[in-house]
């Protein structure tokens, strides 16, 4: 069923497909993947029935950071293909009812970008200013803030005497958004795309824009709303565009302004809050904290009851910078397919936009390298900071095992051949050696893989409007092991039960429940107890809709 994507709030019913494009398909025996093979990738994603495509940054870069450091916004890198690609691209995409959207890097350019390049020649460059820049001498930076990736958020220039800012790796340098030059430079850039005919954006670290160096504050800045505004009025006036704010920083009251009705600001934020991190995400406490679920339950209440109505989340487990879910809540080894269906249940009974990050639909788990065979420089500086400071290498494996974002980033298992049939050549990253076991082409005509039901949980959040309007409860919060939740509304209810644990452990339904229908579930019927990691939704209506 295809979405009339001409209307503000269409994504409301949409499911959208992450694609990191090294790592996606590769067309030409380079080892690392390329728009021909999102192309080739069509068919197989409207198989799944997704609605958009969301595009990891395809633009010209130095790919320091995977092309997250982009030195021209309105090209396509050569290492992907052509711009003639994209502009088939998209229209190969469009004519299958899929939107395509691509990923905004506003925070920060590379440092190979023209804008930089001319930046830092003087202090009186037109575009010097398109940056920020404090005055200093080599030995005193301006103040100790930090990078996220590690190391100081300052370099210093010797010619200019002065140190530029960068919240990211020192070839990230941020962009000073106070300079309305360098706003209208990018809104320019955003309007080619979307002449192009992208349907929307994603828009990476939006909560870090705003930032005051000075005063240390780097997410959530004074600004930040004032800024969205005017971007969405200039930038994205066609209101049937998506646009996916990224926001490790929101909390319910901030991500209602992000995507209030109004279409003023975004159409959604992506935020993170269920992902159970630190504080800090990076430095000495690098770890994800253990699941929790009575935890989890009141974090999903929150955004859940606090967007019902007033605001709109994307919903997700897994992206290109996470480890893969069912390696972290899940039992990869023993219930793998099991535990993978459960984690799809507990995600799509509820409301929001949800992501699929490719792979997911297919169950694929993390993978544990040498520390040399590791491409991310996120990995490779917490690696060196971390031993440095005393840390067994033994140690700090275990921690990038269990953090790494390579993880996520190795390439698309699609079949049992060499390579996964990923590349004809050698891979870039190397492919998880279990692409024998979990691969696309085993699992698209088979009934019980996790593909066959990803697809049918995108298909039921078209066909009941429950998952849209149902008003989320938490059902026996407190319980360790199940997580359960219901979504009502005046004439219909849903009930989500999820197992969380590898034991058969006993759950009551409440009793309303007991002669819904079954919509899903991850074993052929119900049993008395919970079963490893079972999972099923229930719905019933009332009787006066009958
Ligand atoms: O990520 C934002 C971000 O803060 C992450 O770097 C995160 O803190 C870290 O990866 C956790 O391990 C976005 C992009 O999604 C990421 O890929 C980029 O590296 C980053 O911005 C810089 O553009």
């Amino acid at each position: 069923m295809n979405l009339d994507q001409s209307k503000w709030g269409w994504w409301k019913d949409a499911v959208f497909y992450q694609i990191y494009p090294k790592s996606f398909r590769d067309t030409t025996g380079n080892g690392v993947g390329d728009l021909r093979g999102v192309i080739e990738g069509l068919d197989y994603l409207q198989q799944l029935g997704v609605d958009g495509i969301w595009l990891s940054p395809v633009c010209a870069s130095p790919q320091v950071d995977n092309g997250y450091d982009i030195s021209d916004y309105c090209s396509v890198d050569p290492m992907f293909g052509t711009m003639e690609d994209m502009e088939e691209l998209i229209r190969e995409a469009e004519k299958r009812g899929i939107a395509l959207i691509l990923d905004l890097v506003l925070n920060h350019s590379s440092d190979q970008h023209p804008w930089f390049r001319e930046a830092r020649k003087s202090r009186d460059n037109p575009y010097h200013d398109f940056y920020i820049w404090r005055d200093g001498d080599p030995h005193q930076r301006p103040n100790d803030v930090c990078s996220v990736f590690g190391g100081p958020a300052w370099t210093y220039v010797p010619e200019l005497g002065q140190y530029y800012f960068h919240q990211f790796a020192p070839q990230q340098p941020d962009l000073n958004w106070e300079n309305p030059k360098l706003r209208r430079a990018l809104y320019d850039c955003i309007l080619f795309w979307v002449n192009k005919g992208v349907k929307g954006f994603r828009l990476d670290v939006i909560d870090q824009i705003a930032k005051e160096p000075d005063r240390k504050i780097t997410i959530n800045g004074p600004q930040l709303h004032e800024f969205l505004r005017e971007l969405s009025k200039e930038a994205f006036g066609d209101k049937s565009l998506v646009t996916v704010g990224e926001a490790w920083g929101a909390d319910v009251d901030r991500a209602r302004l992000y995507s209030a009705e109004d279409a003023s600001e975004l159409s959604m934020v992506f935020q993170f809050q269920h992902m159970g991190l630190d504080q800090e995400p990076w430095g000495p406490k690098w770890l994800y904290k253990p699941l929790y679920l009575p935890d989890l339950k009141r974090c999903y209440g929150q955004w859940q009851q606090g967007l019902h109505g007033r605001g709109w989340n994307s919903l997700f487990l897994n992206n290109h910078d996470l480890p893969r879910i069912v390696s972290r809540w899940g039992e990869p080894e023993k219930y793998r397919v099991e535990s993978a269906k459960m984690l799809a249940t507990m995600l799509y009974g509820m409301e929001g936009t949800p992501y699929i990050y490719q792979g997911e639909e297919l169950g694929m788990t993390n993978i544990r390298l040498n520390i040399e065979e590791y491409v991310d420089l996120e990995i490779h500086n917490y690696y060196q900071e971390a031993v440095s400071n005393g840390t067994s290498h033994a140690e700090v494996m275990e921690r990038i095992y269990a953090r790494g974002r390579d993880n996520a980033r190795t390439p698309m298992q699609w079949n049992g051949s060499d390579n996964g049939g990923f590349t004809t050549g050698k891979p870039w990253l190397p492919v998880n050696p279990n692409y024998t076991d979990i691969n696309a082409a085993d699992q698209v005509g088979d009934q019980d893989s996790v593909f066959s039901y990803y697809r049918q949980l995108i298909r039921l959040r078209k066909t009941y409007s429950i998952f849209r309007e149902g008003c989320f409860t938490a059902v026996d919060e407190e319980n360790e092991n199940v997580f359960a939740y219901r979504r009502d509304t005046e004439w219909g209810h849903l009930l989500v039960v999820c197992n969380f644990t590898g034991k058969e452990i006993a759950f009551s339904i409440p009793w309303e429940f007991g002669t819904a229908n079954r919509l899903i579930g991850n074993y052929k019927d119900m049993g008395t107890n919970l079963r490893p990691y079972e999972a099923y939704m229930l719905f019933y209506e009332e009787r006066s809709k009958e």
